[in-house]
């Protein structure tokens, strides 16, 4: 299936220069940037992006990282872009990331995991809805 899907590349992915990188594995495997944003989340706004999460224990420290400095985030579009851009991330752990994978190569622990991506359909939607309008889509299909 043709989909959408949101890509952030976190405070710790930028801070240590892989942007570039990091959206080249993202090129070469197919998975095309239709919008990209450097900007910087408030706290609040962070609280709101990971609102799904707001009751686990680890849910202040993610939204304090996820605002501690500018991320950058992208519209990706592919086929099946969900699950292969997932493939792509590896494991939330990077320790038990697959070999290969972006979380594996650059990410230093759970907390900082170098990347998010979305999950499925109805979260990919909105979670570019958060960041970008559909003016700002640049579809290679339309
Ligand atoms: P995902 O980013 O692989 O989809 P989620 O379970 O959706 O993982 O969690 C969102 C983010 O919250 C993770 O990327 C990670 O930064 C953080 N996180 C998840 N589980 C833990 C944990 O057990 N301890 C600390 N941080 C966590
Ligand atoms: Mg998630």
């Amino acid at each position: 299936m043709f989909e959408r899907t949101l890509a952030i590349i976190k405070p710790d992915g930028v801070r240590s220069l892989v942007i570039g990188e990091i959206i080249r594995r993202y090129e070469q495997s197919g998975l095309i940037p239709i919008a990209i944003r450097l900007t910087q989340l408030t706290k609040e706004q962070a609280k709101a992006f990971y609102q799904v999460h707001c009751n686990q224990p680890f849910f202040n420290d993610l939204t304090s990282f996820m605002s501690s400095g500018p991320i950058v985030v992208l519209a990706l579009e592919g086929e099946g872009a969900i699950l292969r851009h997932r493939d792509l991330m590896g494991a939330t752990d990077p320790s038990k990331a697959a070999e290969g994978t972006i979380r594996k190569a650059f990410g230093a622990s759970i907390d900082f995991n170098v990347v998010h991506g979305s999950d499925a359909p109805e979260t990919a939607g909105k979670e570019i809805e958060f960041f970008f309008t559909d003016s700002d889509l640049y579809s290679r299909t339309e």
